[in-house]
C-alpha cells in the first residue's frame, strides 16, 4: 500500500463534502487577496504621501474631483482606512474559514471512525487473535485524524499558499522581475531538499506510529490484567516492560521529530539566505534609484510574508508524508480481508427448525499447513434434541461450537443449518438463531437488565425476571443495591464467577433462538444451584436444539445424544446407557467421576 493509495482513499471520504470544501476554498482565496494586498497601502504612504509622487493613473482616474487626493492628509487617511479595512476583513475571514474547516474536518474524522468500527465488528475472531486491542484503539482514536490533517494541514493551506505565492509573484514581477525571480528561486531549492528528506521522514514516522501502537497495546493489556499482576507481585517486571515500550516509542518519536525538524529548519535557512540576497539586491537598486522606497518596502514586506505560505507549503508536504504513514495504519485494517465473508447470495433463515449437521469438518486455527484441531467431524442433530459434547480438555469441543456460530470457517467439509450450508446463510440471520453461553462468560459494563436483554432488547421486564429466575440469578440480583438496575463494573469485576455465569445463562435463556449452546455454563456454580439451572433448562429449551458441553457428566446423562471427542475426532456417539454398555471412553470417564 503506497502513499498515493492512502491519499486516494482519504480523498474518497473528503469528496462527500465537496461543496463545503469548495466554499472554504473560495473564502480562503478571497482571504488571500487581502493577504497579498496588505503591504500596498504602506507603499502609497511612503511613495505618494511622504515622497510626493503622483498616484498611478488607474487610481487617480477613479476620482472626478482630484483636489481630494491632492491633499496629502486625505491620502494618508484613505491609506490607513484601507489598512484597517484589510485587517478587519482578514480577521473575520480567518475566523469563518477556521470554523468551517474544523467543523467539516471533524465530521470527516467521525465518518472514518464509524467505518473503522463497522469493519472491526465484521472481522472474525482470527483477526483478533492477530491484532492487539490497544493498537486497534490507537488506530481508531488517533490515526483516523489523518483525514482531519489532510483537510486542515494539507489541502486548504497548500491551495491558499500556492495562490498567495502566485499573487505575490505577479505583483513583485511587475515591480522588478529579477528580484521576483530571486525571491522565488527558493521554491526549486526547497523541492530538492524535500526530495532528500521524503524517505527518511516517511520511514521514521512509520516507526513512530508503530511503536506508539505497541505502547498502547501493552498499556491496555496491563490495565486489564492488573489483578494478576498484583497477585503474582510482578509490578516491577511489568514496570520494566512498560519502560522498554515507552523508550522505544520515545526514541522513535525523537528520531521522527528530529528528521522533520531538520527538514523544517533547512527550509527556514534557505528562505533566510534568499531574503538576505534579496535585501542586498533590492537595497542596491534603491541606492542607484531604479527602485522607489515604497516598492522596496513592498518587496521587503512580501519577503517576510513569503515565509508564511512557503512554510505552510513545506509543512503541508511534511504532513502529507506523516499522513501517508498513519493513514496506512487505518486502511490496513479497513482493507483487511474478512476471513469469514458473507456470501453475496446468502439467504435469511425464514422458518428455523434447528437441525444441525457437521459433514466431514476439518479445521485448525493456523493455516492449512499446520496441524488441524478438528479432524473429519461428522454428526447430525435433529430439531429439539439435546446433544452433549464430552471429552478431555483441549479435545476440540469449544472449537466445534465456534464453527457452528461461524466465528471461523472450516478448512474442509461443511456445516448445515436446516439442510443449508451455513456459508450460504446471512451471518446475522445465522447468529440470530443461535444463542450462546461462552465458556468464559462476558459481562458488559452496563446494568444487569441491559446485560440480560442484550440478545433480546425487546423483551419485557417480566420475561427478563423469568429468565433470571431460571438461571438461578434472581435471588442474588434482588439483593444488589439497585437490583436489576445495578451497574456492573468493567469486565464484571464486581460479580463472583458463578454470578457472571448465571447472568450469561439468563441472557441465553431470554434470546428466543431455536439453537442453544451452553459451553460449560455451570463450571463455577455449586452442585445444588447447578441442578436447579438444569431443571430450568428443560423448561427454557423446550423444542430447541441444545448443545451442551460439560465436564460434570451427571449433568448430561439425559441428553438424547452424547458425542465423545478425542484429539479432534468423534470417537463414539450414543445415549448415556448405550455408551456405558459400549464401555469405552465415555464409560471410563463416567466411572472415574462416580468412583472418586
Ligand atoms: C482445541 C487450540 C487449543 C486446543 C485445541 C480457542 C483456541 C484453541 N486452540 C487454538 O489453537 N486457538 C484458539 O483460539 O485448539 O481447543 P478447544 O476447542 O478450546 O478445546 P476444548 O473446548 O475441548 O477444551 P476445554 O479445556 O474447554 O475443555 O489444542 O490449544
Ligand atoms: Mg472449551
Amino acid at each position: 500500500m503506497n502513499q498515493l493509495y492512502v491519499f486516494k482513499r482519504l480523498l474518497q471520504y473528503v469528496s462527500k463534502y465537496k461543496s463545503k470544501l469548495l466554499l472554504i476554498a473560495v473564502l480562503g482565496l478571497i482571504g488571500v487577496v487581502f493577504e497579498v494586498a496588505k503591504p500596498l497601502p504602506i507603499k502609497f504612504v511612503i511613495d505618494n504621501v511622504l515622497s510626493g509622487h503622483p498616484l498611478p493613473h488607474f487610481l487617480s482616474n477613479l476620482f472626478s474631483d482630484t483636489s481630494f487626493i491632492e491633499n496629502k492628509k486625505n491620502l494618508l487617511y484613505a491609506s490607513v482606512g484601507i489598512m484597517l479595512f484589510i485587517a478587519l476583513f482578514s480577521f473575520v475571514f480567518s475566523l469563518v474559514i477556521f470554523n468551517l474547516t474544523v467543523g467539516m474536518a471533524q465530521r470527516l474524522v467521525f465518518d472514518l471512525m464509524i467505518d473503522f468500527f463497522a469493519k472491526l465488528q465484521r472481522l472474525s475472531l482470527s483477526f483478533y487473535s492477530k491484532n492487539k486491542v490497544g493498537d486497534l484503539l490507537q488506530r481508531m482514536s488517533g490515526d483516523v485524524f489523518v483525514v482531519y490533517f489532510l483537510v486542515a494541514q494539507i489541502i486548504l493551506p497548500a491551495l491558499t499558499s500556492l495562490v498567495c505565492l502566485g499573487g505575490m509573484f505577479y505583483i513583485m514581477s511587475r515591480i522588478d522581475l529579477l528580484l521576483a525571480v530571486v525571491a522565488f528561486s527558493v521554491v526549486p531549492v526547497l523541492a530538492i531538499v524535500l526530495g532528500f528528506f521524503a524517505k527518511p521522514m516517511n520511514d521514521t514516522t512509520t516507526v513512530q506510529y508503530k511503536t506508539q501502537g505497541s505502547f498502547s497495546a501493552f498499556l491496555q493489556q496491563s490495565l486489564s490484567s492488573m489483578k494478576i499482576i498484583q497477585a503474582f507481585g510482578r509490578e516491577s517486571f511489568m514496570h520494566q516492560k512498560l519502560k522498554k515500550h515507552a523508550e522505544e516509542f520515545g526514541n522513535a518519536f525523537i528520531v521522527a521529530n528530529r528528521v522533520s525538524m531538520t527538514y523544517n529548519q533547512m527550509s527556514v535557512l534557505i528562505t533566510g539566505i534568499a531574503s538576505a540576497t534579496l535585501v542586498t539586491l533590492g537595497a542596491l537598486r534603491g541606492l542607484n534609484g531604479t527602485l522607489s522606497v515604497g516598492d522596496l518596502f513592498i518587496f521587503l514586506g512580501y519577503l517576510t510574508a513569503l515565509f508564511g505560505p512557503v512554510n505552510s507549503l513545506t509543512t503541508a508536504i511534511g504532513a502529507a508524508i506523516a499522513i501517508g504513514a498513519r493513514g496506512k495504519r487505518v486502511f490496513d485494517i479497513l482493507d483487511s480481508e474478512e476471513v469469514v465473508k458473507e456470501n453475496p447470495h446468502a439467504i435469511d433463515i425464514k422458518y428455523p427448525k434447528g437441525e444441525i449437521e457437521f459433514r466431514n469438518v476439518t479445521f485448525g486455527y493456523g493455516n492449512a499447513l499446520q496441524l488441524p484441531v478438528l479432524k473429519n467431524i461428522s454428526f447430525k442433530v435433529l430439531p429439539g434434541q439435546v446433544v452433549a459434547l464430552v471429552g478431555a480438555t483441549g479435545a476440540g469441543k469449544t472449537s466445534i461450537i465456534s464453527l457452528l456460530s461461524r466465528f471461523y470457517d472450516p478448512w474442509k467439509g461443511s456445516i448445515l443449518f436446516d439442510g443449508v450450508d451455513i456459508a450460504d446463510i446471512k451471518l446475522h440471520s445465522l447468529r440470530e438463531n443461535v444463542s450462546l453461553v461462552l465458556q468464559e462468560p462476558f459481562i458488559f459494563p452496563m446494568t444487569i437488565v441491559e446485560n440480560i436483554a442484550f440478545g433480546n432488547p425487546e423483551a419485557s421486564f417480566e420475561d427478563i425476571v423469568e429468565a433470571a429466575k431460571g438461571a438461578q440469578a434472581h435471588d442474588f440480583i434482588s439483593k444488589l443495591p439497585n437490583g436489576y438496575e445495578t451497574l456492573i463494573s468493567e469486565q464484571g469485576s464486581s460479580l463472583s464467577g458463578g454470578e457472571k455465569q448465571r447472568i450469561a445463562i439468563a441472557r441465553a435463556f431470554l434470546k428466543k433462538a431455536p439453537v442453544l449452546i451452553l459451553d460449560e455454563p455451570t463450571s463455577a456454580v455449586d452442585s445444588l444451584t447447578e441442578s436447579k439451572i438444569f431443571e430450568a433448562l428443560s423448561h427454557f429449551s423446550k423444542g430447541k436444539t441444545v448443545f451442551l458441553i460439560s465436564h460434570r457428566l451427571s449433568t448430561i446423562k439425559h441428553a438424547d445424544q452424547i458425542i465423545t471427542i478425542k484429539e479432534g475426532q468423534v470417537v463414539e456417539r450414543g445415549t448415556h446407557q448405550s455408551l456405558l454398555d459400549e464401555n469405552k471412553v465415555y464409560a471410563g470417564l463416567y466411572k472415574y467421576q462416580h468412583i472418586t
